[in-house]
């Protein structure tokens, strides 16, 4: 990843600026609207908690027609900050705005990053904090929270520990929480949180890797920097950051290619990255730094009816992968739920808003309209991964045939927890996360077979 591929005025400017100690990335794609108040917020935090080092904040943009990137030169002059903090730090806030270029014709959040990624190694910075530009809920101390560990704890990677509502993060909390988790032995509950703290050793292996791929260049991004850390035996800790509050999304109207680009990376890194799961039985906590919280994030609707519809329409399309992908048990049962799906679907949309929260009429947790099982989701996953690894089923189209069942797993995750608080929520997903470790002899004896899952066992 030479610093060739950064743009001229780019370099112009690290070749000014010589060297940083820290600095806050931003990647952005059309966030006029919320990157001026994640810039203040940047600002203020390097001056509060670093005002001895070299700050730079380096905004990596789409191009975004908005005006996003000016926004970031524009908003607040650096002395706004000094006078409201009473603080004059020894060195002067330096802003880069860029338009990334694509790697190998690809543009998104990944290429973002990687630009980022560049001008943090040429500057020589010590510590690299990530944030998202459509953040509201960021503040001065987040900056704080995740470059702490790295410049006083000597951590490498800082990945985010939020409260979010209880249905935000569906990605997260199906797929990549619980396979992270059971694969590699540590318990981080964020692994595409979006915002990281990064040590300059890490940006530098992350810079040298040559895995880089389409995926990696969009939402692959995220799990590709965890991964990469914890395979690498790098320094892990979480932060705890409060509530994450941000631009919303349905899982069955904006997360499918999302939900694609990070899956397909999960399956292929932990392919590559066996002999760093193979052994590991079990999980640890990993070290979290910063004080407890006690916030409530707003919340956000999702619809179940279409996640099921989905569900149940696309297990036609997707048969031949399905059969392909997942063994014979697995593949009985996920054609069973599906058509359940379509029944629950109907079901509930003829009672129209009446399985939404604390709706009268809702039925509790368990109740009968929708149930997808922890050990059938955790089969279904790890099939997945052994199919990949067998390489019957092109990656793509494995993370495409995943899409519908995601949906299943979502609109019973919705369902079962509609009355739920927080921590009962959050009780549910660590019940996944155990089952996942649960089942990983399944995997493992497959895997040390040499079997694709399809190839006929009957464990399920
Ligand atoms: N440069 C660039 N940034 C992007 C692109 N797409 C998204 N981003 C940025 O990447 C960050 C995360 O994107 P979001 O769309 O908010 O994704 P999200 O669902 O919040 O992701 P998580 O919070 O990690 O679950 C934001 O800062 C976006 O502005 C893109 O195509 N190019
Ligand atoms: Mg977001």
């Amino acid at each position: 990843m030479p610093q060739a591929t950064l743009p001229e005025a780019i370099r112009g400017e690290v070749g000014r600026l010589g060297q940083a100690d820290i600095i806050v990335g931003i990647p952005s794609f059309k966030s006029a609207a919320t990157i001026g108040y994640v810039v203040r917020a940047a600002h203020a935090g390097l001056v509060q908690y670093f005002p001895d080092l070299r700050p730079v904040i380096v905004n990596s943009d789409a191009g975004s027609p908005d005006g996003t990137q000016r926004v970031v030169i524009e908003t607040e002059p650096p002395d706004y900050v000094e006078s409201i903090l009473l603080v004059r730090p020894r060195n002067r806030l330096q802003r880069i705005t860029l338009t990334y270029p694509e790697v190998e014709g690809v543009g998104g959040k990944g290429a973002a990053l990687r630009s980022i990624f560049e001008i943090a190694r040429a500057l020589e910075a010590q510590a690299l904090v990530v944030v998202d530009s459509d953040l509201r809920s960021i503040g001065p101390e987040w900056i704080e929270l995740l470059a702490g560990p790295i410049l006083k704890g000597g951590f490498d990677f800082v990945a985010p520990l939020y409260a979010r509502y209880k249905w935000d993060g569906t990605i997260t909390n199906t797929v990549t929480y619980p396979l992270t988790r059971a694969l590699y032995g540590l318990r981080i509950r964020q692994p595409i949180g979006g915002d990281f703290g990064l040590s300059g050793d890490l940006v530098t292996h992350y810079v040298e890797q040559d895995d880089w791929d389409d995926e990696v260049s969009r939402f692959g991004i995220d799990i590709w920097m965890t991964t990469k850390a914890l395979a690498s035996g790098y320094a892990v800790a979480q932060a705890r950051l409060g509530a994450k509050v941000h631009d919303p999304k349905d899982p069955g109207a904006d997360l499918g290619p999302m939900f694609r680009q990070v899956v397909s990376t999960i399956l292929r890194l932990a392919v590559e990255q066996a002999p760093a799961w193979l052994e590991v039985r079990g999980s640890h906590d990993t070290p979290i730094y910063g004080f407890e919280r006690l916030v409530e994030p707003p919340p956000l609707r999702i619809d179940p009816v279409r996640l099921l519809r989905d569900f149940a329409a696309d297990a036609e399309t997707f048969r031949t992968t399905w059969t392909e992908m997942l063994s014979p048990a697995t593949l009985e049962t996920a054609r069973e739920l599906a058509a359940e799906a379509g029944r629950a679907a109907e079901g509930l949309a003829r009672r129209g808003d009446a399985w939404a929260e604390g709706a009268p009429g809702a039925r509790g947790a368990h109740g009968a309209d929708f149930h997808f099982p922890d050990s059938t989701w955790a089969h279904v996953v790890y099939d997945a991964l052994l199919a990949t690894r067998a390489g019957t089923v092109p990656r793509e189209r494995l993370a495409a045939a995943l899409v519908p069942l995601y949906y299943g797993r979502v609109a019973s995750f919705v369902l079962e927890t509609r009355t739920a608080d927080a921590e009962q929520a959050e009780e549910r997903i660590e019940h996944q996360a155990r089952e996942f470790e649960l089942a990983k002899p399944y995997l493992v004896e497959r895997w040390l077979a040499g079997e694709g899952a399809a190839s006929g066992g009957t464990t399920a």
